[in-house]
């Protein structure tokens, strides 16, 4: 990604409608994608305000007007259901500040787009589960947010990455990477490769059960890992979902697996020792739980059968987007040492293989909230 200046951000932070004094700003969270910054206002004595700014990834997202049309849309949207509900707008959705000419971002002089949100005081974003009642909370806010976005109307949304967890299609992606081998290492990762051809006939799940019909498709944020949460430093509830880039129309199963392979897992997404990676069978129910509730009916009993499905592919899609990802050279997912895409491909193997041992007793898990 290119390189931001100081004066560069200083200029883009000059360009939105915030309250108070400019006084600091610095990076802020573990996102993968954009670059996000922490700014903080003076608004009167003692009293300060803050904000996130983050220069959106216009390499990823190549149309970023239009991905901002679909934040809009989806948080007002929210916005005026948590209203309805008697809850806190300001902390239980994201909302955009709008740029100086009223736009929802502003372009810099390098065709660069920035965007700023209210900052969700008081709450956290966690990056590995500490309590099990967490993941569950997570669990249920995931779920209400499907169900919250369940009669938006969908047509009105723009596609924001073409085939975002279209897993067929991203195999072929990685077939022809491996082919390519760009940076000469593929030998150096042969067991990985493996890994993934020999599990092409799960990339095509999914599409067929929905060419046939036998599941919805639904409003879904696609991008449901634990960092994409704001959890309520009190209630410990989860309270703001965030992240909203890839909300689009996709599958429940798909929410539902992609916290599962994060959150359920017991080690970050880049843990290098293997030994310390498994799926945690506990976190599972407890999410099982939480999600089912939070969709609060609306699940067709195909789609919950389906829910171990759903971290099964997730994770395995995850893990060959990663491995992609190294093979290209790294210029998709932020990395902060050598190695590092490569560490993440390793965890999510390790995960998909002990679901793989751990299948009957996932099934049984979902049966009970059937
Ligand atoms: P990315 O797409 O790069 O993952 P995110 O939008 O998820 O970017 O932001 C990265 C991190 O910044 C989040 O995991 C969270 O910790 C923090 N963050 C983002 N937006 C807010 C917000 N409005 N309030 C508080 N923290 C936020
Ligand atoms: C990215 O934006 P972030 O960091 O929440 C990625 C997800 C991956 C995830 C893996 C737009 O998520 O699809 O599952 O990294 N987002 C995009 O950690 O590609
Ligand atoms: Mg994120």
């Amino acid at each position: 990604m290119r390189h931001i200046s100081e004066g560069q951000r200083k200029d883009a932070i000059g360009h939105f409608c915030f309250e108070g004094i400019y006084q600091k700003d610095q990076p802020w969270g573990n996102g993968h994608i954009n670059d996000t910054y922490l700014l903080i206002f003076e608004t009167g004595e003692q009293k300060t305000k803050r904000y996130i700014l983050q220069r959106m990834n216009r390499d990823i997202f190549s149309k970023p007007v239009e991905l901002m049309e679909n934040i809009v849309g989806v948080t007002s949207y929210l916005r005026k259901i948590i209203i309805e509900n008697g809850g806190d707008p300001e902390r239980e959705t994201l909302n955009v500040i709008p740029a100086k000419d009223q736009k929802a971002y502003y372009v810099d002089a390098q065709g660069e787009y920035w965007r700023a949100f209210n900052f969700i005081e008081n709450t956290t974003s966690f990056e590995l589960v500490e309590k099990p009642e967490d993941f569950y909370e997570s669990a249920v806010a995931f779920g209400n947010f499907q169900r919250r976005l369940a009669d938006y109307p969908a047509a009105t949304l723009h596609e924001t990455i073409p085939g975002f967890h279209d897993t067929k299609a991203r195999f072929q992606v990685f077939r022809e990477t491996v082919a390519k081998d760009v940076c000469n290492r593929a030998a150096s990762v042969k067991k990985e490769i493996d890994f993934v051809l020999e599990r092409e006939e799960i990339t095509g799940v999914f599409g067929e059960l929905l060419a046939k019909k036998e599941i919805p498709l639904r409003v879904t944020h696609n991008d449901t890992k634990l960092n994409n949460i704001m959890m309520d430093n009190e209630t410990r509830k989860g309270i703001c979902v965030i992240d909203l880039d890839t909300v689009m129309p996709g599958l429940a199963m798909n929410d539902f697996g992609d916290s599962i392979r994060f959150g359920a897992s017991t080690a970050l997404e880049d843990e290098p020792d293997l030994t310390k990676v498994w799926c945690d069978m506990n976190l599972f129910e407890v999410y099982t739980r939480g999600f089912i509730e939070g969709c609060g009916g609306k699940l067709t009993q195909r789609e919950i059968e389906l829910l171990p499905m759903g971290a099964k592919v997730m994770t395995f899609e995850c893990g060959m987007r990663f491995l992609t990802d190294y093979l290209q050279g790294d210029t998709y997912f932020k990395i902060h040492r050598p190695g590092q895409n490569l560490d993440r491909c390793r965890t999510q193997f390790k995960l998909v293989w002990d679901m793989e041992q751990k299948w009957q007793r996932m099934q049984e898990i979902v049966k009970k909230y059937h």
